[in-house]
């Protein structure tokens, strides 16, 4: 039987990760309709991810013994007003997810659920790769600035880009 107060963390987490989900659909939306079809294949390729992180948490929930609460989500922005400033939402996002996962983790530890601390730590490895993906992809739109042709090659580049273990590590 799961701890409680495990529940109830991966609970929480089952929500932050559909709410990262639901956030860059909302984002993928916006550059699809506004010039950047690369950028936007990107980020409904991450938006999946997000999903595919969630239903992990969601399985592991009820396999073990819980019940995984599906929750209701707020709407994300519509409105962005550049790739640069989508970028950086989704890098202070997803420091913000890195910093639920470690409370998730601690509260393991607390309760010495082993179980579930190891199979927090695909998620503690997955977050430091998209820290790096997106700090990665930050840097590159900095140098970039206004530059429209380089703006053009950008968005051609990161159609073929991947968070890194998202695709491969929780198929
Ligand atoms: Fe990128 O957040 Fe999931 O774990």
């Amino acid at each position: 039987m799961l701890n409680k107060k495990v529940e109830k963390a991966l609970n929480d987490q089952i929500k932050v990760e559909a709410e990262s989900s639901q956030a860059y659909l909302a984002m993928a939306s916006w550059a699809e309709i506004n010039g950047f079809p690369g950028a936007s294949l990107f980020l409904y390729a991450h938006s999946d991810e997000e999903r595919m992180h969630m239903l992990k948490l969601v399985k592991f929930v009820n396999d073990r013994g819980g019940q995984a609460i599906i929750p209701s989500l707020a709407q994300p922005a519509k409105d962005y007003k550049s790739l640069h400033a989508i970028f950086t939402l989704l890098l202070a996002h997803e420091t913000k997810v890195t910093s639920e996962i470690n409370g998730v983790v601690e509260i393991c530890l607390r309760e010495k659920d082993y179980t579930t601390h190891n199979f927090m730590q695909w998620y503690v490895s997955e977050q430091i790769e998209e820290e790096t993906l997106a700090r990665n992809i930050l840097d590159k739109l900095k140098l970039i600035g206004n530059d429209k042709g380089a703006l053009y090659f950008f968005d051609r580049d990161i159609s073929t880009m991947k968070a890194p273990a998202g695709a491969e590590g929780g198929k």
